[in-house]
Order: structure tokens, then sequence, then C-alpha cells
């Protein structure tokens, strides 16, 4: 298998898929439906639509019911990271290596874009209806899709990160780190991992071993983030760096050096593709991508 090609025609693909759900710009409101698809095409790696086809493909789905979520979930990363950077919250001016959607469109266009972005992903997975004939595995991957990404998933542990760093000086505990880490980031990988076993009709094990192996990379790829805010730069990584270290943050790297938060990397990403080896189907791609969302430098 020659990866990066293989990556390169999923890539692609999510791209495809996606540019078939935006929204026309044509008509009012335009202006909203322009943020919302300069956000979405500024070229993002695609990571969570990628990893639920794959899922979807390992587990023997081979039709198109999986497309609307594939799109929904950029749709709702997406939100985040435009919410994400507004003035009440990173305040940054950069994204994937573009202007961010507030600095392009000012800030009420932003948080409007950013809450369009949450409700058109439900409105975009609704229509996973119209190509099933099997209703309830739609129903069943839109109760993961919600609860991953609201209060007990995504928003959760966003919500614990912004509530500590206003108490400013005191450092986390390894705990609190980890239930931001495994809601914040670990559960829109996990989120994709599961939908797309439960689309392919994958039974309830195996479903979960695929939320299993999404907590793990999950914090992994986290876990990543600490390490590239501190050894990479903004050119490569399309945003800005050493923001943890300005804002006094208690991450991986605060606890454990950049060595220690390395080896960390390694130990959940083997755990991971360990578990994933023990689950019958075609993975080859899926055990090589997870490997590298890990190590990635951008
Ligand atoms: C309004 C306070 C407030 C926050 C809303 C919900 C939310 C914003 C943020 C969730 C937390 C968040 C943004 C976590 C970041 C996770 C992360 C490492 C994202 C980067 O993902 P990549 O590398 O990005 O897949 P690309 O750009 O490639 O899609």
């Amino acid at each position: 298998m020659n990866f990066d090609e293989e990556l390169k025609k999923r890539r692609d693909l999510a791209d495809a898929v996606l540019e078939r759900y935006l929204p026309a710009e044509d008509a009012v409101p335009g202006k909203l439906a322009e943020a919302m698809n300069y956000s979405i095409r500024s070229g993002g790696k695609r990571i969570r639509p990628i990893l639920m086809m794959e899922s979807y493909r390992m587990f023997g789905g081979r039709k198109t019911v999986v497309e609307p979520f594939m799109a929904a979930i950029e749709m709702i990363h997406t939100h985040s990271l435009v919410h994400d950077d507004l003035p009440a919250v990173d305040n940054d001016e950069l994204r994937r290596g573009r202007k961010t959607t507030h600095a392009v469109f000012g800030e009420a266009i932003g948080i409007l874009a950013g809450d369009a972005l949450l409700n058109y992903a439900y409105e975009t997975a609704l229509q996973a209806f119209r190509q099933t004939e099997d209703a309830q595995l739609v129903v069943e991957a839109l109760e993961i899709l919600a609860r991953e990404t609201g209060l007990y998933g995504m928003l959760g542990g966003q919500s614990v990160d912004v509530e500590n760093d206003k108490n400013g000086t005191c450092a986390l505990s390894k705990e609190t780190l980890d239930y931001i880490y495994l809601h914040k980031t670990g559960a829109l990988l996990e989120a994709p991992l599961m939908i797309g076993a439960v689309l392919a009709g994958a039974g309830k094990d195996e479903t979960e071993s695929m939320r299993e192996i999404g907590r793990r990379i999950g914090l992994a790829f986290q876990i990543q983030d600490d390490i590239l805010d501190v050894t990479s730069t903004a050119e490569e990584l399309g945003k800005p760096v050493g923001s943890d270290t300005k804002n006094d943050k208690t991450t991986y790297v605060t606890l454990q050096g950049v060595d220690g938060a390395q080896r960390t990397v390694r130990k959940l990403t083997d755990a991971a593709v360990k578990l994933l080896d023990s689950i019958p189907g075609e993975k080859e791609f899926l055990r090589e991508f997870l490997i590298r969302m890990a190590s990635r430098s951008n």
C-alpha cells in the first residue's frame, strides 16, 4: 500500500462528500452560508470523516448512508474550531494556515457561523434516513453523534477546560487533565469510529471496541497537540504555537516533559493498534492512519 496515495484518495473523497452537503450561498442569508463554507473549505486534515469511512468499510459497509454523517462530523468539528478561536475564548487569528472565521467576517458572524454549522450538522445527518431501509441504525448513529459532542462529550470537556483556565495559577491534576482531553478531543474521535461501525451493522462488542480505540487514540492525539505547541512552528501547524506556555496551562508536557509525553503517546497508540488488530476486517489503511495521527507534525 502506498499510504500517501491512499490518504489523498480518502481526503479527496471526504472533501467531495462535504461539498455535496454545504449550504448554497446565493440565497438569503448568503453571508452566513459564506462564513460556514469558508470555515469548512479552509483545508483541515478531514481526520474524523476518514475515520468514519474506514470503520464503516472495515465492518463491511458499502452504501452511501455513511456520507451525511461524514459531512456532519466535520461540520461539528469545524464549529468547535470556529468557536475556540473567538475573542472570548482563545482569540486566535490563524487557523489551518488562514485567517480565522471571525477575523474575516467579524465576531457576530463568527459566532453565528459556529452555531449554524452545529445545527446544519444535524440537518445533514438526518438526510441519512433517505438513504437506508434500516432506520434504526441511523437512530443509533444520531444518538452517538449527539451524546459524544454534547454535555457529556466534547462540550462538557471544553467547559471543564474553560473553568480551570479561569482558576489561573493552580496546576491541574492528571485526573482532571485526562477528563478534559478524553472529552474535549477524544469524544470527537470516538464518535466517527463508533458511528461507522453502527451504520455497517457491527455488534455491540465491536462498537465498544471501536470506542476504546478512539479513546486511546484521542488522548494520544491531544497529548501530541501539547507536544507540538512547544516543538513546532506556526508555519507548520497553521495556527499559533506557544499558547499553552503563554497561558500557563497544565499540559502533558508540564506534567511529564516532552520525552515523557512522547512516550505516553507511543504507549496509547500501541494499545489502540493492538485492540484494532484483535478485530476482524480489512483495516490496513486504518491501522497506519492511527499510527500517523498520533505522531502527526501538524
Ligand atoms: C465557546 C468556550 C467555547 C468553546 C467552543 C467546543 C469547543 C469550542 C471546543 C472543543 C475543544 C477543541 C477545539 C479541541 C481541539 C481539539 C483539536 C486538537 C483539534 C484539532 O484537530 P485537527 O488537527 O484539525 O484534526 P484540522 O484543522 O486538521 O481539522
